[in-house]
């Protein structure tokens, strides 16, 4: 059945990237808020609003939990979890680093992860199982065992908590290893340390719809998830993810 559910995501995925293809350099994007280290964009909901079309369009009974919203049968033991557009300040500023990521769960557990790279055409995909997916190729996480040896991308999040503490990771880190990168988009970390390009991916406040397809790549590509809910509903987590073979865990 999972493997029906990827179909559904891939397609989803697919339409959604290609909408966001058409659009990046769209001139006058309408933005819906902008905070000091945050941009919403129109964009956003209508990239949304097509992954749920698709989704639920497939899957009737199935509920879904997007960075733009909710639909679907509320309480559902399937629950769609999308990010219709992952790194969506890159996307505004016509940065061509961002996602889409479409994660499923049933009873709470992660059964399938998409995660599309539109600019790059690069598709993860992943089912509870593995194997793990770029292009239809298995991938597997990095085997470096010395942090002088890794590439690791630290992400700055977009509260003032969140960034001090990526300072600090940046800091405590930055002397420890080859080099960090810093990026704009959580679900491509991700999928970059699932493939091996990253060592490990850092960030202290993510968003659920950010990660849960990342989280499953990794799990099935060999690598490591330390996770920690900074909120009661379980929607926004500190992340240290990795190739299992480094010293990073969460303190
Ligand atoms: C983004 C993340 C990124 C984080 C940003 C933002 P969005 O997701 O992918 O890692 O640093 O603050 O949360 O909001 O563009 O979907």
């Amino acid at each position: 059945m999972n493997e029906i559910f990827l179909k559904t995501a891939v397609e989803a995925a697919q339409l959604a990237g290609q909408f966001l293809r058409e659009n990046l350099y769209l001139s006058g994007k309408q933005v819906n808020e902008a905070t000091k280290h945050d941009i919403k964009l129109e964009l956003d909901v209508r990239s949304q609003d097509l992954i749920t079309k698709h989704l639920l369009g497939a899957h009737p009974e199935h509920a879904l939990l997007g960075e733009e919203g909710t639909a679907g049968k509320a309480g559902s033991e399937f629950e769609w979890i999308v990010d219709p557009i992952d790194g969506t300040v890159n996307y505004f500023y016509e940065i061509p680093h961002f996602a889409v990521s479409i994660a499923l769960r049933k009873a709470g557990e992660l059964q399938v992860g998409v995660i599309l790279d539109p600019m790059l055409n690069e598709l993860w995909t992943v089912c509870k199982g593995g194997p793990a997916l770029l292009n239809g190729t298995p991938i597997r996480v990095s085997e470096r065992t010395e942090l002088k040896d890794c590439a690791i991308s630290v992400g700055f999040s977009k509260t003032a908590s969140g960034m001090e503490a990526g300072f600090r990771n940046f800091q405590s880190l930055a002397f420890q290893v080859r080099k960090i990168r810093m990026f704009g988009s959580a679900a491509l970390g991700l999928a970059w340390v699932a493939s091996g390009r990253l060592d490990a991916y850092v960030e202290e406040a993510l968003s659920l719809w950010d990660i849960a397809a990342g989280v499953l790549l990794i799990r099935e590509a060999g690598g490591r998830i330390d996770m920690k809910a900074l909120s009661e509903d379980e929607t926004h987590f500190r992340v240290r993810a990795s190739n299992g073979r480094l010293p990073l865990e969460l303190d």
